[in-house]
């Protein structure tokens, strides 16, 4: 086993990071606060690549690989997750599913458009009835008679980005009563007639990245916009959001590291009966901990993004190895967070430090994306081959 990154891997996170301490670092507890969308510097990140990271560079992005990708999404959620959300969702649930199954046409427009930071993508699954239990999807898409276009009536839920998103790749039934199997793909775009935002949700944390309903009524969306074949909606989605989930999983370590980093420095200097608080062993045990569940939760991250490159050279599957780095990163970010503020005391409680920022921002990474519950259920099925 070799653990050195290349020298591109390596010149991408030292990118990354540096424009996350000097850019995002310094911002993200005014956004936290005023819950406004980070729009200059998302659109300076995408002329830096870093919003089309595994996109080809004709098609706008960075050209690089998924640990490429692990490795940068780390490096901005340590400054901010808000940043890092908005981030995942423009490179693995935007691009990503039109690169693997788009048309030249489409993956010319519209990868091109959120790679390069031009436009924010969104991606549209979930809808109020409809959670985890994905393909109970009500929205409809009904084929024109000339065959032209497709109408689309129906609404969405919890859709990030979607308040400022241009594009969107939204999931609908076109052939109801057989499950996951009548459900297809369509690429949207929010300017044309029929598309209407809804309530935008006020959340707990990750602040700073939009999120809201998003409703479709008599949306005509042309046949042009079909992404892959009718049917295969379902299956995208799901192969989608195994990439998404790396980017989760890489997120949740972004987030575990700036809290471990903060209490590291904190333990050697906040005194307490004379010493400082790191030499006493309840202290230690707790760093110890949050130092294990952190390297797991990087180990396996990483082991998954490179399954995810090793997949796309041999035609294999990631889904497994993304769902336990999601399901340990997540749970390892929620950990660690909480412990941080813990070991903090009273100054973990304030918003004076960043400590109770990562705490509700980790929160999250256990429930989008697929839940905790998903994962292990897809984990579980994957080992034992039942349902
Ligand atoms: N990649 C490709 N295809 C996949 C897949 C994957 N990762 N997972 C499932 N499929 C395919 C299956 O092979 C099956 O195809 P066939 O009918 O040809 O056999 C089809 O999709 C349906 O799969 P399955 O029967 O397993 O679907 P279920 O309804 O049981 O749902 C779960 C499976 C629960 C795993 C899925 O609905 C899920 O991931 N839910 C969570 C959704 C989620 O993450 N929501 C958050 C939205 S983004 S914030």
């Amino acid at each position: 086993m070799d653990f050195r990154f290349t020298d591109d891997q390596l010149s991408i996170q030292s990118i990354a990071r540096d424009f996350a301490q000097k850019r995002i670092a310094p911002v993200a507890a005014k956004f936290d606060q005023s819950g406004e969308f980070p729009l200059e510097n998302i659109q300076e990140m995408g002329q830096m690549g870093l919003m089309g990271i595994e996109v080809p560079a004709e098609y706008g992005g960075a050209g690089m690989d998924p640990v490429s990708y692990a490795l940068a999404m780390i490096e901005v959620a340590a400054a901010d997750a808000a940043h890092s959300t908005i981030m995942s969702v423009n490179n693995s649930l935007f691009c990503n599913g039109i690169l693997t199954h788009g048309s030249e046409e489409q993956k010319h427009t519209y990868v091109k458009a959120i790679a390069s930071g031009e436009a924010i993508g969104a991606y549209a699954l979930t809808e109020p009835q409809s959670g985890s239990d994905a393909s109970n999807m009500h929205t409809r898409a009904v084929k024109s008679a000339d065959g032209s276009h497709y109408v689309i009536n129906g609404k969405k839920s919890w859709i990030t980005s979607g308040p400022v998103a241009r594009y969107i790749v939204l999931f609908a039934i076109t052939k109801p009563g057989i499950g996951a199997r009548g459900v297809s793909a369509f690429i949207i775009d929010t300017e044309a007639e029929g598309f209407h935002r809804g309530k935008t949700e006020p959340k707990l944390g990750i602040r700073a990245s939009a999120t809201c309903e998003i409703e479709f009524t008599d949306y005509k969306c042309p046949t042009a916009n079909l992404l892959g074949n009718e049917g295969e909606g379902f299956k995208i989605a799901m192969g989608v959001l195994d990439a998404g989930r790396i980017g989760i999983a890489s997120q949740a370590v972004g987030i575990a590291r700036a809290a471990y980093d903060a209490t590291l420095e904190w333990v050697r200097e906040r005194k307490a009966f004379g010493q400082p608080i790191g030499s006493f062993q309840m202290t230690q045990a707790k760093i110890a901990d949050m130092k294990c569940k952190l390297d797991a939760a990087t180990l396996l991250t990483l082991r998954a993004a490179w399954t995810k490159g090793e997949a796309a050279k041999n035609g294999g599957r990631f889904g497994a190895e993304a769902s336990m780095a999601k399901l340990v990163a997540s749970e390892a970010a929620m950990w660690i967070t909480h412990q941080a503020v813990q070991i903090h005391g009273g100054m973990g409680y304030s918003k004076e430090m960043p400590l109770e920022r990562y705490f509700r921002d980790a929160k999250i990474t256990e429930i989008y994306e697929g839940t905790s519950e998903i994962q292990r259920m897809v984990i579980a099925r994957g080992e034992t081959g039942l349902r």
